[in-house]
């Protein structure tokens, strides 16, 4: 489903009160976080520089899909989070602006790689790893024990138990297919994927669908971020979290302009903004756990902890590659996706 979202007339006068008269203009925003984080920083931005956002919420595949079709006649400025490896795809292939922030300096180091590999079309804002969420009541009625290791994955038990998301419409899923290559070897992975095809029950669009089942109990097993899987657990719903024992990937959620932005004075402000303490505190507010990339931005306790999983060192400038990405998602639909359901 695409969220639209138009800061409320309330939102508005509250901005009024609080900060600068709209009159800095306007901004389009593409969203890839949780709407609720995304309706967030429209508001904040709005308070802190007086410009009007428009906010279009909608995962990392399918976005820079429509950045695509948009490229002669862009619709939006910029592009907040989502995974990274379309963010880096999207420079490469000249949809994105290449902008050097005053605030790079005061990022992680692998924030500011990711700004680096792609000529500075695109910086990290956060980062999240890649495991399993289950659902505790329905495991436990099945009694089958929970999802350790990638190969736990291919046992009979969770045959049509697992919820992975679709790589092509999905940059959740793409970290995931990427991740089993690095850990595995292509071939292996590959051979892993369809062996785990038997166990599916569904490929969504999105990469947060998967996670959302677990907790409403539709799915016992998602292949998800796992601070989205704290996010339903927060909710009280009965989620757990778990890393694959075999090693696991990450993303670098990034924010990018667009090409021939009309906004462009106001994206950059916007990217400045976003870059800071004060606008990155608002993910934990919106209660999504990713590890903020400014180095002053406190992580929220909440957030899965990098030293306690065993993170593969993620191939980034590979793997955002336009060229491995289109290989790798057409290897999968040949292989996977073509198999009966
Ligand atoms: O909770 C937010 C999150 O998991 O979703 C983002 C991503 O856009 C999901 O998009 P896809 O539908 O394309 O997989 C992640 O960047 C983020 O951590």
């Amino acid at each position: 489903m695409r969220h639209v979202f138009r800061v409320s007339c309330l939102s508005i006068v509250a901005s009024l009160a609080a900060g600068p008269a709209l009159s800095q203009g306007n901004l389009n925003v593409y969203c890839s976080v949780q709407a609720e984080w995304c309706a967030l920083i429209a508001n904040e931005f709005q308070k802190h520089a007086g410009v009007k956002v428009a906010i279009t919420q909608k995962g990392s595949g399918e976005t820079i899909a429509q950045i695509k079709a948009e490229a002669a006649n862009p619709k939006s400025d910029v592009w907040f989070g989502g995974t990274g490896d379309p963010h880096l795809q999207a420079a490469e292939d000249n949809l994105t602006d290449s902008y050097k922030s005053p605030a790079l300096p005061s990022l992680h180091a692998w924030a500011q790689k990711q700004a680096a590999d792609s000529g500075y079309r695109t910086v990290g804002i956060y980062a999240g790893a890649l495991g399993f969420g289950y659902n505790t009541e329905l495991i436990a009625k099945k009694k089958i024990a929970p999802p350790a290791c990638w190969a736990d994955l291919l046992k009979p038990p969770f045959k049509g138990e697992i919820q992975m998301a679709n790589p092509n419409s999905s940059g959740t899923a793409y970290v995931a297919i990427a991740t089993l290559v690095q850990v595995m070897g292509e071939d292996k992975a590959f051979d892993f994927l369809k062996a785990m095809h038997a166990n599916i029950n569904a490929y969504t669009r999105s990469g947060t669908a998967p996670m959302k089942a677990v907790a409403r109990g539709e799915t016992a097993v998602s292949i998800s971020f796992v601070h989205d899987g704290v996010t339903e657990a927060l909710a009280s719903f009965p989620v757990k979290t778990a890393t694959p024992c075999e090693g696991t990937g990450y993303e670098i959620g990034s924010i990018s302009i667009i090409k021939g932005a009309r906004n462009m004075a106001n994206a950059r402000k916007f990217v400045d903004w976003a870059l800071s303490p004060a606008a990155q505190q608002l993910g934990a507010q919106a209660k999504q756990f990713q590890v903020p990339s400014n180095k002053d931005t406190p992580v929220p306790a909440e957030a899965p902890k990098f030293a306690d999983m065993k993170l593969i060192d993620y191939d980034f400038a590979k793997y955002g590659r336009t060229a491995e990405r289109k290989r790798l998602i057409a290897r999968w639909d040949t292989e996977i996706g073509a198999l009966a359901k």
